[in-house]
């Protein structure tokens, strides 16, 4: 049977006109190979809708991989992160206009999950095709972490079968224009990006061990 793959991008938040996530998932939505197909879907940006929609995702599609990707504004390269934590603690609304602060994301849950995605490999493999990516050590405590949290915590109880995590990325040039000095991306950039992470994901039983970390 062939394996699925899914792929989450957020709808445009905080003032923007489109979200890079959900431009650059949506580009993926006619990939289609002899081993897998991908699914690409939208979350809301909005704390609690979005996990659970995540939930109803894994819960109906059963995928062997899930890559969320979600807009780190500000941020210069594909940021794969490793750790969510049970922490929502909004810098701004969401938007349904609510803005939880230091509430956990599971109630009970444990303090940190780690990705299980093979995140070295996947940044070595997008600097090999000539892209910009590194580790990132905090999804931040948005709605981002939310769903990432929320995303490890079902796919706790799926055991191994499933590889999941979150891919940051920069805003688009167009986006960029409005945030003089941010740095950003070009589309087809994340686009290639996502697509050696999703092969990467598939390829690798056990992640590659190489420095990487950062100091503070
Ligand atoms: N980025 C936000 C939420 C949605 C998105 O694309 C974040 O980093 O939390």
């Amino acid at each position: 049977m062939k394996k699925i793959v899914l792929l989450t991008g957020f709808e445009p938040f905080n003032g923007e006109g489109i979200n890079p996530s959900w431009e650059a998932v949506r580009a993926l939505q006619d990939w289609n190979e002899a081993d897998f197909t991908v699914a690409v879907r939208q979350l809301p940006c909005v704390f609690g809708a979005a996990k659970l929609a995540m939930k109803n995702l894994i819960e109906e599609l059963q995928p062997s991989v899930v890559i969320a990707v979600g807009q780190a504004g500000g941020r210069s390269d594909l940021t794969v992160e490793r750790i969510a934590i049970n922490v929502d603690d909004a810098p701004i609304a969401d938007n349904n206009k609510r803005q939880l602060v230091d509430q956990p994301v599971v109630a009970g849950g444990p303090a940190a999950y780690f990705s299980t995605l093979p995140i070295k490999a996947i940044v070595h493999a997008l600097r090999e095709a000539g892209l910009p990516a590194s580790v990132s050590q905090t999804a931040g405590t948005f709605v981002c972490n939310h769903v990432f949290y929320g995303l490890m915590h079902h796919s706790a109880d799926f055991g191994t079968a499933m590889r999941a995590g979150f891919i940051h990325i920069p805003y688009l040039p167009q986006q960029a224009a409005d945030h003089p000095g941010a740095p950003s991306m070009a589309l087809t950039d994340m686009v290639a990006g996502l697509r050696v992470a999703v092969r990467t994901a598939l390829q690798l039983k056990s992640d590659v061990r190489e420095a990487g970390g950062t100091t503070h």
